[in-house]
């Protein structure tokens, strides 16, 4: 019989090897246990009625579905347990939610990204960065630019599949088993050669970007295969398996003006930077709608968007030649 390595084993090994202390492994563990518990409630969603609206809206004026609400607990619940959680940025609260005055870490998350597949039971993402406070002073809800994030993760829900990055250790892809134990790491490396490369956007929104882009658009798609799940951790765990590229531009152009996003529609905190974080441990690249690395970004406020372009090098560094809008507002 074969056992494979387990996440926490893995994660002891590398905090060992490292001569760093175990207070990680106690936020890594509130983290995957709240993404299990999240999972079995969406896999039996259906039967107990917690796929529909919850009959509210978020800070972003979208309506919140209760798995919503029920991944937003959960979560925080295992963050207070874990007590190692100074305080987080969630999607789902518009404050910052301030746990433990005494705690290490930052985190940033969503818990239940891709809401419009969660009707249909299809892929949603668990996702998540931390960053490190300041231990030799008191912390003021400190905001941090991804290249101070110090690990980033996704777990693609209900797939079993969680995606990790740790700061200058590389990315790796865990599957669960039999046990409900993430197992089995394995190192992601961008590939180098195109041939199994997928472009990956928003096609009924390509005439509503900015014109350069478009055009990169025209010139490039025949290359390469097309995949959308509409799901940012489930398109990008595509990406950073297959290489090539996923995009969510900026949205300049729209036929109604007060649809125009100029600033870009996914999160930077919590969404952007998070996939900017993991595709550059696995040797990518990602940029903004101005073409500045995403992972630099200072953010001036928890729930600021970004445009993104994320994946490959040779084809972000590409698109980003096409870049010309010059600081857009955030
Ligand atoms: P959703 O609006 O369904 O919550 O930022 C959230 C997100 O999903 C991403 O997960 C996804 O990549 C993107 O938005 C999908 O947006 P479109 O529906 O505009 O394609």
């Amino acid at each position: 019989m074969q056992f494979e390595e387990t996440v926490m084993g893995f994660l002891l090994h590398h905090q060992e090897k490292h001569h760093r202390t175990y207070h990680f492994l106690i936020l890594m563990d509130a983290l995957i246990s709240a993404a299990k518990h999240i999972e079995q409630y969406y896999l039996t969603g259906a039967l107990k009625g917690n796929v529909g609206l919850a009959g509210s809206v978020n800070v972003h004026g979208e309506d919140v579905f209760r798995m919503d609400q029920i991944a937003q607990e959960i979560t925080l619940h295992y963050l207070r347990v874990s007590g190692r959680v100074i305080h987080a940025v969630s999607e789902e609260s518009e404050e910052i939610v301030q746990i433990n005055p005494e705690g290490r870490y930052f985190v940033y998350f969503d818990p239940l990204d891709g809401s419009s597949n969660v009707r249909h039971g299809l892929p949603v993402g668990f996702m998540f960065g931390v960053a490190k406070r300041n231990l030799e002073g008191p912390e003021d809800n400190h905001l941090r630019a991804g290249r101070e994030y110090i690990a980033a993760g996704m777990f693609v829900i209900p797939t079993g599949t969680f995606t990790l990055a740790l700061k200058d250790a590389g990315a790796w892809r865990f599957h669960i088993d039999e046990t409900m134990q993430f197992v089995k790491p394995t190192r992601i490396v961008l590939p180098e050669d195109g041939t199994s490369w997928e472009l990956s956007f928003n096609s009924a929104n390509r005439h509503t970007y900015s014109k350069p882009v478009q055009n990169w658009i025209t010139q490039n798609e025949a290359k390469y295969a097309f995949r959308y799940i509409g799901a940012l951790a489930a398109d990008f765990h595509r990406t950073v398996s297959n290489g090539g590229m996923f995009l969510y531009p900026a949205i300049v152009n729209h036929p109604d003006p007060k649809k125009n996003r100029p600033q870009g529609k996914l999160r930077l905190m919590y969404e952007a930077a998070v996939v900017a974080f993991i595709c550059s441990e696995a040797g990518g690249a990602a940029v903004d709608e101005t073409g500045r690395s995403i992972l630099d970004v200072q953010p001036k406020n928890p729930h600021q968007r970004s445009a993104l372009y994320v994946g490959s090098k040779r084809l972000v560094e590409d698109i980003r030649g096409s870049l010309t809008i010059p600081n857009p507002p955030i």
